[in-house]
């Protein structure tokens, strides 16, 4: 495992701005794999709209754990129910329990975990992760299949950003200044892993959503 802080990366980005590629080998990229397809079952992937506009995401979600991120034409939010079905969302898989603790050693656990989907044609402009109650609490991410570019830049959405490439098992965690910086996906590069049966993307985000006591 290596953290890749290149001179540049470490001047720009926010401190807190942690990339850590090769965070999972090969195995525990498949495992997780395993898992995911496991939570699809359970709570398919959908389309979200935008607030307002209510136009279509290119990113399919889905999500585990107690509670899910959700976007719709009455805005972003936090609830216990899959949209489509109303089912409540499946259980977080025990190993993304491990690597919250390993990789952002936050006491509380993580309450929602977003699950992105990106096709070959993807993306997610840039944003900020602002919906949750519990600001302390880093928000950790983990790639698997097809490579990502992925930018990052500061607190104001004029900061300026840089790119960094994603693989298949890096871990991206947002934490101290940079919790609250702007940051989303260019592209993916189709192809670019075996991982996935299909070509595509998962990108998993885990989040704390309530202040824990
Ligand atoms: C993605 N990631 O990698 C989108 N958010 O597909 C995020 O939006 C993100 O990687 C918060 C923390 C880490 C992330
Ligand atoms: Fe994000």
């Amino acid at each position: 495992m290596c953290v890749t802080y290149t001179g540049r990366e470490a001047m720009s980005a926010p401190s807190g701005f942690r990339h850590i590629a090769g965070a999972l080998d090969r195995k525990a990229q498949e495992n997780l794999c395993l898992e995911i397809a496991e939570v699809l079952r359970s709570a398919p992937l959908y389309t979200p709209t935008m607030p307002r506009s209510g136009k279509p995401f290119s990113v399919r979600m889905t999500n585990c754990g107690p509670l899910g991120w959700v976007s719709d034409k009455s805005g972003y939010r936090y609830q216990q129910a899959q949209p489509v079905s109303g089912n409540p969302w499946p259980p977080m898989p025990e190993q993304l329990l491990g690597l919250w603790q390993e990789f952002t050693g936050f006491a509380a656990p993580p309450e929602a975990c977003l699950v992105n989907w990106y096709g070959p044609k993807a993306k997610l402009g840039l944003h900020v992760d602002a919906d949750e109650a519990e600001t302390q609490a880093p928000v950790l991410s983990l790639s698997l299949g097809d490579d990502a570019w992925f930018r990052i830049g500061g607190l104001q959405r004029r900061d300026p950003t840089e790119r960094i490439l994603l693989k298949s098992g890096d871990i991206v965690v947002l934490g101290g200044e940079a919790r609250l910086a702007y940051h989303g996906i260019d592209r993916i590069q189709p192809g670019t892993s075996d991982l996935l049966a299909e070509h595509g993307r998962f990108n998993l985000t885990l989040r704390r959503v309530n202040v824990a006591n």
